[in-house]
């Protein structure tokens, strides 16, 4: 099978040229002007950006939380993630623990708990992900550390898996405490793997949480007030400093507070392996939504912050201090008492009304998967905040980069996967729940005018998405066993 775009504009991380691309089989054959093929398929891509698909490095699919799940799971996550230009997602596998897990867990009962287990925390998100409909990577949650889970974190690169996520927040759940992590990196340091860090200030959330709740303050803003963005702020220092002085690089994930940038920007320049992600919720929203009667929509960890926030973070993509958006998929339904329709059958999944006495029975999460290229496209490229080559490399190659996939993903090179995006720059969307494949019941972006769409998007060449028709298939993705990543 043989397909032949012709005369679109190649738009990759560093160049923007026109050029016809080759594909074959699974792969790009070549890239050059007037190719041609004796039974290729053509696609006409004039008028159009060609780009490599989009590889999101943060979600949430099927996890469970708080007496729910995320109500999209690992084909419908990954159908959404394709109709807005995503074939590569990376969803983190929670690690069997004795700990209440408040995210979930792959616990096997009582009296089997407590191993730590990697191989069987990965076999069950194995599991869950056999429908997959695009191809899908894993990063470990390291939310116990003791000698026996040190040995075993080596063999997490034999099983493709080279990335391990640390909370500096959720004490007695998900955190371990600074030495623990500082152990981790220099055990990713000296196997080639990289910590990937979840910075608040787990002390001093579990000081205000109960206050809050004593004095009555139990609406969805005081979730924001009692995360405060300082604690994200002096966390990500602490990460980076025990980077330095561990020698290993780590990942800031979902950075929320301009004084990350600030963080990330100051131990960069020393020459700390430091590099970071926003999403696109930090960058549009504050605390102001949380205050809406709706706020429990925008409900997830860290908070939304504010317009300052939001300001410093866009220069930290303009400025390439911050190395990639990816979206922290976690959606939840706003009323999981009624059902949507999804793929022509009523679905109801309990949701954001589980907090709406207590907003720390709230589900954190939300939806993005879909939004993330559109709207970075509308409102990054478009208008003005950063380059069409920027927009490629935080959405796709620098990801493929940092986690090990590249040049197999996130590059439009012969010999890489046919992951492509055949985009409509001058295509205009009035975006939101109706326009979404996310299952859930809302949208962050209701009503949003987008210009510039994904038009077709091939996932190792085959075409999965065209127009608005979906053409792929439940069990079409395929897990990526990844290797060493790059230091950005
Ligand atoms: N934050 C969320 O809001 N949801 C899932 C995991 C996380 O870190
Ligand atoms: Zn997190
Ligand atoms: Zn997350």
């Amino acid at each position: 099978m043989a397909t032949l775009l012709k005369n679109g504009t190649l738009i990759t991380a560093s160049d923007t040229f026109q050029a016809d691309i080759l594909i074959e089989g699974e792969t790009i054959r070549q890239i050059g002007k007037d190719l041609s093929h004796p039974n290729a398929e053509v696609i006409d891509a004039k008028g159009k950006l060609i780009m490599p698909g989009g590889i999101d490095p943060h979600t949430h699919f099927d996890l469970p939380m708080f007496g729910t799940v995320s109500s999209d799971d690992h084909y419908t996550g990954h159908k959404a993630a394709a109709f807005g230009g995503t074939t590569t997602v990376m969803d983190f596998v929670p690690l069997d623990s004795p700990l209440p897990a408040p995210f979930g867990g792959a616990s096997r009962g009582e009296g089997q708990r407590g191993q730590g287990d990697f191989q069987y925390s990965v076999d069950q998100w194995m599991k869950k992900a056999e429908k997959a409909a695009i191809d899908y990577s894993f990063h470990m949650n390291l939310t116990d550390f003791n000698e026996k889970i040190a040995r075993e974190i080596p063999f997490l690169m034999d099983m493709g898996i080279t990335t391990l996520k640390v909370f500096t927040a959720y004490n007695g759940r998900l955190r371990i405490d600074d030495g623990s992590i500082f152990k981790a990196l220099r055990i990713a340091r000296d196997n080639g793997m990289l910590v990937m860090a979840h910075c608040e200030n787990g002390d001093v959330i579990e000081a205000l949480i109960p206050e809050a709740l004593a004095a009555g303050n139990t609406s969805p803003e005081h979730h924001a007030l009692t995360r405060p963005a300082p604690g994200a702020v002096e966390a990500t220092l602490r990460l980076a400093a025990m980077a330095e002085e561990a020698d290993a690089p780590v990942y800031i994930v979902h950075m929320n507070a301009g004084g990350e940038v600030d963080m990330l920007k100051y131990m960069r320049e020393r020459g700390v392996k430091v590099m970071g992600e926003t999403c696109p919720q930090y960058l549009f929203f504050t605390i102001g939504h949380l205050r809406r009667p709706d706020g429990a929509k925008w409900i997830c960890s860290p908070p939304m912050r504010t317009e300052k926030d939001n300001s410093r973070l866009w220069e930290g993509l303009s400025e390439g201090i911050v190395q990639t958006v990816g979206t922290d998929h976690c959606p939840f339904f706003f009323d999981g008492t009624k059902p949507i329709v999804y793929e022509g059958s009523e679905i109801t999944i309990p949701g954001k009304e589980l907090g709406k006495d207590d907003f720390t029975k709230i589900p954190n999460g939300l939806p993005g998967i879909q939004d993330r290229m559109p709207v970075l496209w509308t409102y990054g490229v478009g208008a003005g905040r950063i380059t069409p080559n920027q927009f490629v490399a935080y959405m796709s190659t620098n990801p493929a980069k940092i986690f090990g996939m590249y040049p197999r993903k996130g590059a439009l090179v012969p010999g890489a996967e046919a992951d492509i995006v055949i985009w409509d720059p001058q295509k205009k969307v009035r975006y939101g729940v109706a326009h979404s494949h996310q299952r859930t019941d809302y949208n962050l972006y209701e009503g949003w005018e987008l210009t510039g769409y994904p038009d077709k998007v091939f996932l190792r060449g085959k075409l999965i998405v065209d127009g608005s028709e979906w053409k792929g298939s439940r069990g079409g993705g395929r897990f990526i066993k990844r290797g060493r990543g790059e230091i950005l």
